[in-house]
């Protein structure tokens, strides 16, 4: 008996001490001891389409870190955080946790960085089931309270005193936390981070409102290779293929869209011609009382959509927007019989299944595809379209269009184009 107690003592203790980063039902072990884990999270309130942005400054860190020669950094993996809960997304009680793989291709995101989805990262620790996971440091980014005021834009970070009360659960998972949570105010790209990892041993680091680090170089080589790697799925990619064949008369051999198997092999390329329609991304809900003075009326949008239309000579308009039915149909009662308008109505079955953030990658997959695009000012869905249109091969004159408010209050957006 005595034995027996002692050594239950023994293996507790063994248990206390090395027992820093998994615990499973009857006991506790150490994360994959060659790997680190870099978990993110990003401001509730973002959107889908940011948070793509804020992946891609992260993962063209991960990319960098891969290649230097220092072993505290290059074995980092980056956890990526499941979908849940955002706020465009009709709110459920629970949240969905959907994976990264119901959108996108994993395998070309790990061409071009270690990434593994969190559901991976304890199916790795298998074949214990997992209870609980205590993250070894927390790091909460926040803006430098004084930056706007000093106009002191100048790269720094500094542990401070929190803004807000931390969270003590992440992901919206009751047994996710950790015991080390500390904020720091930050300026800089996603590099500087590496300061930060340099500073501690902790194998499992979760950095919460990681939008507040910036691009590295903004359209640089690494920007864009991260941005083809993200591609999405091959059935969601079928869908929007389905549709432009049957609605659309526009297919990938047609158009002059056809992408290489691997993105690495990719040339930048000016050849695109796009399907016989021209596409809109109309954004309205908050964009009509947040942007009085961008977002023109349906009048006007008809008109430049009509205009558009006869000067190249096209007949089809495909309207992505997330206006509700009866306001698209106000738009669309515009239109007579000469021109045709689509918009992609999901069926039940692929709403259920891909849930709003689906539905709208089909709709920004029908636009990239388009002879010509115009989308919506400084929208960042519109942002992403404009992207993927960079990498389909089309001339810019037919993918930085905005839809304006009138003729004197017209800002053309920005153009990004691939150089390399
Ligand atoms: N289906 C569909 N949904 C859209 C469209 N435009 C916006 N949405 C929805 O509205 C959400 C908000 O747009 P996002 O671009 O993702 O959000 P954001 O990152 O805040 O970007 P902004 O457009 O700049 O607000 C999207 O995630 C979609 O759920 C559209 O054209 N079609
Ligand atoms: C931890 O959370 C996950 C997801 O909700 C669940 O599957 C698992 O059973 C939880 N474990 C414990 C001990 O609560
Ligand atoms: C579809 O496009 C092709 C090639 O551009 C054209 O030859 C064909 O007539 C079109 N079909 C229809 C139904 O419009
Ligand atoms: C875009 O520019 C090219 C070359 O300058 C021109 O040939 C083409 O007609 C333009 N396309 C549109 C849609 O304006």
């Amino acid at each position: 008996m005595l034995i027996r107690t002692i050594s239950f003592l023994i293996i507790l203790l063994i248990n206390l001490v090395f027992c820093e980063d998994v615990c499973y039902k009857d006991k506790c072990q150490k994360s994959t001891p060659q790997n680190r884990y870099l978990f993110y999270d990003v401001n509730p309130p973002e959107g889908f389409n940011l948070r793509r942005d804020v992946y891609m400054r992260l993962v063209s860190l991960m990319h960098k870190l891969k290649h230097t020669n220092n072993p505290d950094l290059n074995k980092f993996k980056l956890v990526l955080p499941p979908w849940s809960h955002l706020v465009h997304w009709r709110y459920r009680e629970t949240p969905e946790y959907l994976p990264w793989s119901k959108f996108f291709d994993i395998e070309s995101l790990q061409r071009f960085a270690p990434v593994i989805e969190l559901h991976e990262y304890f199916s790795d620790l298998e074949p214990f089931k997992y209870t609980k996971l205590i993250l070894d440091r927390v790091y909460i980014l926040q803006h430098f309270e004084d930056m706007f005021e000093t106009g002191n834009f100048e790269e720094r970070w500094k542990v401070e005193k929190c803004h807000k009360p931390p969270k003590l659960k992440y992901f919206y998972y009751a047994n996710i936390t950790s015991n080390t949570v500390k904020c720091i105010s930050f300026h800089g790209p996603a590099t500087k981070l590496q300061e930060i990892f340099l500073k501690t041993n902790a194998r499992t680091i979760l950095i919460e409102h990681a939008e507040v680090v910036l691009h590295n170089t903004f359209g640089d080589k690494i920007y864009w290779q991260s941005r083809r790697s993200m591609r999405f799925n091959v059935k969601i990619r079928k869908i929007a293929s389905d549709f432009r064949n049957s609605y659309l008369n526009s297919s990938d051999e047609l158009d002059n869209t056809i992408l290489e198997q691997n993105w690495e092999d990719e040339k930048p390329k000016r050849n695109a011609i796009g399907g016989p329609y021209l596409a809109v991304h109309l954004r309205r809900r908050d964009f009509v009382r947040a942007r009085v003075n961008e977002i023109p009326d349906f009048n006007s949008v008809y008109s430049q959509i009509s205009k558009k239309l006869d000067e190249l000579k096209l007949h089809s308009v495909f309207i992505a927007t997330d206006s509700p039915e009866k306001e698209f149909n106000e738009l669309k009662s515009k239109f007579d019989k000469k021109y045709e308008v689509y918009r992609y109505i999901a069926p039940p079955e692929i709403e259920k299944e891909y849930h709003e953030a689906g539905v709208a990658i089909i709709d920004q997959i029908i636009c990239s595809h388009a002879r010509y695009f115009i989308g919506t000012s400084e929208s960042t869905f519109s942002f992403r379209i404009q992207e993927e249109r960079e990498i389909l091969g089309f001339r810019t004159n037919t993918t930085y269009n905005v839809l304006c408010k009138n003729k004197n209050n017209c800002k053309k957006p920005s153009v990004w184009q691939i150089v390399y």
